[in-house]
């Protein structure tokens, strides 16, 4: 069977993507390959169904981003999905992507991707980051870092460990920092340029949404909605909704943080955090989502009010099951 190292050195022409509203894993993981692809001398294209976020703009300025506009796709051999495992998450790309003849491959962390759309996996769902694997296929084919690819795997590892705060910040993820860092990552400089760029309004978002909150379940659950209203001005501000989950998640005693996203398609998009031992992946599964243990996501094809509902009932479930467990 062929390796993903293998498949990298063997072909030529590659085009690197993920999922929607790419999250700063998957551009900074594939910031990092598409620099060690040039090293080896291969021909690549960075295209995404969605464009960059203003927060991860610096990331252009050392590596050629585009987004996918229907046009027709450069000729490749090798598609490589960073972040996430099935074509069906890339969008209208993802149809084109699949009707053609490239070999697909998956570079991801999330639980069950090596089960995706990838013929060739380097899928590993103990690793913090996407970026963390591009790191190790540097080491796997003897490619030393660039500076512009530290930032890209740099980016990668704050996004997904909360800036070093989720219990996913292992040893190899200090260990990676440590030597960004000594490359001349700027990580307090990145902090800022990624957080401190905010909307004028963002504050007045995120205090409106943080009103919405309700504690369920014996204060163990905090669960938020955003209806379409607010949304729309979240969207028109490239607000992070993500930065409601954390002041929720601090609340002493809630193990779970639901927050729930109406869709312009009327369906939810649901986020999931954990604190204790929940599972979260397990319960956004019977939606069809996925995830990690303890950060997933899934739409579900229901109105805000049921998937409320659906959400608590299920979060109960998980945490009857925890406790009868003990
Ligand atoms: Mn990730």
């Amino acid at each position: 069977m062929t390796t993903l190292p293998d498949l990298l050195r063997a072909q030529s022409r590659f085009l690197l993507t993920g999922h929607e509203n790419p999250d700063g894993d998957c551009v900074g993981g594939q910031v990092a390959l598409f620099h060690l692809l040039r090293a080896l001398g291969k021909t690549v294209h960075i295209v995404n169904p969605d464009p960059l976020s203003a927060s991860f703009g610096f990331l252009a300025e050392h590596t050629p981003f585009s987004v996918a506009s229907g046009q027709e796709l450069p000729a490749i051999d090798v598609v490589v999905l960073l972040d996430c495992a099935q074509l069906s998450r890339v969008g209208r790309l993802g149809r084109q992507l699949g009707a053609s003849s490239a070999t697909v491959a998956v570079i991801d962390h999330h639980v069950g991707s090596e089960h995706g759309d990838g013929s060739v996996c380097y899928v590993d769902s103990t690793a913090a980051a996407t970026g963390l694997l591009v790191r190790r296929l540097y080491r796997e084919l003897g490619v030393e870092l660039t500076r512009p690819a530290a930032e890209g795997v740099f980016v990668s590892l704050v996004s997904d460990t909360g800036w070093f705060r989720y219990s996913n910040a292992d040893a190899e993820v200090f260990q990676t920092a440590s030597e960004l860092v000594a490359l001349g990552v700027d990580s307090a400089h990145i902090y800022d340029t990624i957080y401190r760029r905010q909307h004028p309004s963002s504050p007045r978002i995120l205090a409106d949404t943080l009103l919405r909150h309700r504690l369920l379940l014996d204060d163990k659950l905090a669960l938020v909605t955003m209806d379409k209203a607010l949304i729309e001005r979240a969207s028109s501000a490239d607000f992070d909704t993500d930065g409601v989950l954390e002041p929720l998640r601090s609340i002493d005693g809630v193990e779970v943080v639901a927050l729930l996203k109406e869709r312009y398609d009327g369906a939810v998009k649901c986020s999931l955090r954990a604190r204790g031992d929940v599972d979260v992946q397990a319960i956004v599964a019977a939606f069809g989502g996925g995830g990690h243990k303890k950060a997933a996501g899934a739409t579900m094809k229901m109105g805000l009010a049921a998937a409320e509902r659906a959400i608590e009932q299920a979060v109960q479930q998980a945490l009857l099951a925890q406790s009868d467990g003990r």
